[in-house]
Order: C-alpha cells, then structure tokens, then sequence
C-alpha cells in the first residue's frame, strides 16, 4: 500500500468510528448541537492525527482496530481546535475543509458549545475500556492528551499567537518565540499523537523519546508548510482563505526569515525527523513518508 493509500485507509476508520462514538455518546442526531459537532468531524480532514497514534502504535504490532478509539480521541481535540480557531473572536474564518465553518453554517454560540462538547468527548472516549483494557494505559492516554492540548500545550500556543495578532505582544517578535508558539499551538498535539502510539504499544523510555522527537520535527514542519501554503497557496486547494497571514500581521517564521530560509528550514526539519526514527527500521517507512507527506501537502 502506498502512503497515500493507507493515509486513506486510515481516514476511513477514523470516519466510521468517530460517527459510532457520536451516536453512542454524542448528543442526537437530530438536535442542533449533535449536527453542528457532526459538521466540525464528519466528511473531511487528512486525519493526520489519527494516522500518526496508529502508525507509532503499529511499529509495536498493535492493530489498527486496538489503536482507533485512541486516534478518534486526538481527531476530536483537533476538530474543536479548528472550531473555536476559526470563530470571530480568534481566526475569523468562513471556510474550513472546503465547507462552511461551524460558526458559518450554525451560529456563533453554538459553534463555541460544539467545540467544549467535542472537547470533553475526546476525553470520555479515552477514558472508555473500549479505548484500552488496561486503566493504567487509559490514564496516561488521558494525561498525555490533556497535556498536549491545554494551557501548556495548544491553548497556550494559540494565546501566543493572539497576542502577537491582536495585542502586537511581544513588541520584538523573534524567531526563538515564533518557534515555541509553533510548537505549542501545532506540535503539541502532533507530538503527542505520536507518544500515544509509543504508550499504546508498551514501548522503551527511549522509543517512546525517539516518536515523541519524531513528532515534535513533524509538527515543526507541518506548521512551516502551513505558513508557506499561506504564503504561496491556493485558497480552492486548502480548502480555506490563504494570504491570511501576512495580512493579519500573523507571527510565522516565514514572516521572520523568509521563504527561502523557511524552505530550507522545512527540510532540515524533515531530515531531523527522518533520523528518529533509524532504530525502528524498515517498519518506520509510513512514517518517514508522512514526514515527507507533511512538508510537500498541498492542502
Ligand atoms: C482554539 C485552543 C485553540 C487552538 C487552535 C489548530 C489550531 C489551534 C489552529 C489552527 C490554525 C492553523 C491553520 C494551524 C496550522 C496547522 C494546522 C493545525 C492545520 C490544520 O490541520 P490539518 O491540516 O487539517 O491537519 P485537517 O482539515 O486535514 O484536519
């Protein structure tokens, strides 16, 4: 199977399983809530988050099926992220995934309650034995996810980022700060998708080390293509408006230092990934190419 296909594969389980998980423990189907979280999940996105907790988890023979619920976990954080990210008050955004965003296609306040209930969902799912038998792998599942995504994680990278948007804070913006907001804000989760694969799998201090560095490069790199799809891109691809960046007075390294050197700095980064992942052997392949995947995307 190439990547592509199996990037596929798993946004096909992730689908099916996350609409499971909605109807199981999501609100009804028919409410208005229930069809604004199904909007913000369902019929879109790379999945590049579930990809990466059952691809780590597989360098450790855990099947796809035992890794899923973990994965849908991740994917439900990362779709409140974009549905508060894209509201008025943060990003502003009108188009998401090539769709109306939630805010756009429901109401503002019901777009804030769809991303707290996906939120807190991703942690029930967690917490579930369906996710693992084991309640010692579920807890550090849970703490590893709420780490990731709360005040010293996402949030926090996304405080930074509106603070330098809106509050023109800090006043000298330097590459060394544009980094860490980068880290936290995209990295975060990536990286901890990653480490949940280690965790799922029972690996070594220094595996689960290697795929949490392995991780930390990808985000990196994932949010340099970002900035560069922005830079450069094209809205009908993306599936939302590029050129936002420059124009809010965004803080990107690409701003800072670039395109070249930011084109540079992307492959450095996927060099440094790539090399993580040397003790895993030919069974890392998936995950050298989702590097690769992650700087060259077009959307
Ligand atoms: C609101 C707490 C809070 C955080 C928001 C996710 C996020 C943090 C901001 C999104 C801004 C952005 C465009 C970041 C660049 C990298 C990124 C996360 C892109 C979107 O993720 P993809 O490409 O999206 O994986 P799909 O649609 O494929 O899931």
């Amino acid at each position: 199977m190439t990547f592509v296909q199996r990037l596929g594969a798993v946004a096909g389980l992730t689908e099916q399983r996350l609409t499971e998980l909605l109807g199981e423990c999501g609100p009804e189907e028919g409410s208005r809530l229930g069809a604004a979280m199904r909007h913000a999940v369902l019929g879109g996105g790379k999945r590049f988050r579930p990809f990466l907790v059952i691809e780590c988890a597989g360098l450790f023979g855990v099947p796809a099926d035992a890794a899923r619920d973990a994965a849908a976990a991740f994917e439900c954080v990362h779709c409140y992220s974009l549905v508060h990210d894209d509201l008025p008050s943060m990003d502003n955004d009108d188009m998401r995934r090539g769709r109306p965003t939630v805010h756009r296609a429901f109401d503002e306040w019901t777009a804030i309650l769809a991303g707290d209930a996906l939120l807190t969902l991703a942690f029930e799912i967690m917490g579930s034995e369906l996710t693992h038998p084991d309640p010692g792998v579920r807890a550090e599942l849970t703490r590893l996810l709420a780490h990731a995504a709360g005040g010293r994680g996402m949030v926090l990278g996304q405080m930074f980022d509106l603070e330098a948007e809106k509050r023109g804070e800090p006043s000298r913006m330097s590459e060394a700060h544009v980094r860490r907001l980068q880290a936290l804000k995209t990295g975060a989760l990536i990286a901890a998708a990653c480490e949940a694969g280690a965790v799922l799998g029972r690996a070594t201090d220094t595996q689960r080390l290697a795929l949490r560095s392995y991780g930390e490069n990808l985000g990196l790199a994932f949010q340099i293509a970002d900035d560069l799809l922005d830079a450069a891109g094209d809205a009908q691809a993306m599936g939302k408006a590029t050129g936002k960046d420059s124009a809010a007075g965004k803080a990107t390294l690409v701003g800072i230092i670039g395109i070249e050197a930011a084109r540079a700095q992307l492959a450095a980064t996927i060099a440094d990934a790539e090399r993580e992942m040397e003790g895993f052997g030919e069974k890392a392949r998936g995950l050298i190419e989702a590097a690769h995947f992650a700087a060259s995307r077009k959307h």
